[in-house]
């Protein structure tokens, strides 16, 4: 593994390599603008010093041509950044479909892993080598933020919300990740690594981890332990939506709004259920905020979201 204190931490991807190129390429334009205005502080400071016998008549003329172009052109070096980091912050916002979903749940003072298959690990995370993989991510309790120094990416946690990020590590090895808010008295404590593999490795690992359900099939006894199939599943008394294939669809709302049931909807479905009320139902759904561990509702999501693959993949 890298030492934390190398001074320039390795770049394990694409992403990583242009954020690189950025912050040379920005501290490169800026010495460039200020330089300058230096030199030309230090000339004038020598040039007019009191008791030399420099010209201090201003001149009549103003030269429009100099100003506009010590205006413009640095404004137009500065626009070039704009757009340039834009495109890459922009990237960091579009995970490529087949990405490899892993959920992640943050708490005082340790991160959590789940890969799809069921596998889960704490302050290690193990990832295939040239594959892009998705993070979605929450918290039990405060704000914290999954730092991956040499991946050059960093995104809050939030409790009751779920943020994402992506990446696609390059080279296998051992790196840092570590928590980037200040979450209390372990917070410094609250770091481990990322393991990147080669593919065949990383199956290997996964073999060898031995989990006996996926994260949905979990998130389906969790469906039944919970109730939640009581009202879901073929009820008599109560009339809920069936959860089929609802997942990346629009939901109309009791209010007229129409919204996606992406994983923020899902979650608060569970948790707020007065927040969305699915047109055409009574909002009879408990609320289940503060009565599902994180890493349940986690499950939950999986187990609804595979609900809705199980329906596409019909012919
Ligand atoms: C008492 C019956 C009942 C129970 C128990 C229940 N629900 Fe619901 N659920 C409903 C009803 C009715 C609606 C539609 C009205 C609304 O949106 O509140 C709904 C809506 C939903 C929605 C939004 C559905 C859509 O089509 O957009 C989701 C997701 C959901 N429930 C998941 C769950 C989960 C997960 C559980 C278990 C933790 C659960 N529900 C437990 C009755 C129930
Ligand atoms: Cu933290």
């Amino acid at each position: 593994m890298q030492p934390t204190t190398s001074f320039w931490p390795t770049a394990l991807s694409a992403h990583a390599h242009e954020v690189d190129l950025l912050l040379i390429g920005l501290v490169g334009l800026c010495a460039l603008l200020t330089l300058p205005v230096f030199v030309a502080l230090g000339w004038f400071a020598i040039r007019y010093r009191r008791g030399s016998a420099a010209s201090r008549t201003p001149r009549r003329r103003r030269n429009w041509k100099l100003e506009f172009a010590w205006a413009l052109i640095p404004f137009g070096l500065v626009l070039v950044f704009y757009v340039w980091a834009g495109e890459a912050y922009f990237e960091l916002r579009r995970p490529p479909g087949d990405a490899l979903e892993i959920a992640v749940v943050a708490r005082q003072w340790m991160w959590k892993f789940q890969h799809p298959g069921g596998q889960r690990e704490i302050n290690e995370l193990h990832v295939p080598v040239g594959q892009p993989v998705r993070l979605s991510m929450s918290s039990q309790d405060v704000i914290h933020s999954l730092y991956f120094p040499a991946l050059r990416i960093k995104q809050d946690v939030l409790p009751g919300r779920t943020t994402f990020q992506w990446f696609q590590a390059e080279r296998a090895g051992v790196y840092h990740l570590l928590c980037a808010e200040y979450c209390g008295t372990a917070h410094s404590e609250m770091r481990g690594e990322i393991v990147v593999m080669e593919p065949a490795a990383y199956e290997a690992w996964l073999a060898r981890q031995g989990a006996d359900l996926t994260l949905a099939e979990r998130g389906a006894t969790l469906f039944r332990s919970y109730g939640c199939s009581g009202c879901h599943e073929h009820s008599e008394v109560v009339r809920a939506p069936s959860l089929h294939g609802i997942y990346g669809r629009p939901v109309p709302l009791a209010s007229g709004e129409i919204v996606t049931a992406d994983d923020q909807y899902i979650r608060d479905s569970i948790l707020l259920p007065m927040q969305h009320v699915v047109a055409g139902y009574r909002p009879v759904m408990p609320s289940f905020a503060g009565r599902i561990p994180e890493e349940d509702l986690v499950q939950l999501i999986a187990f609804i979201k595979s609900l809705a693959r199980a329906e596409d993949h019909r012919p």
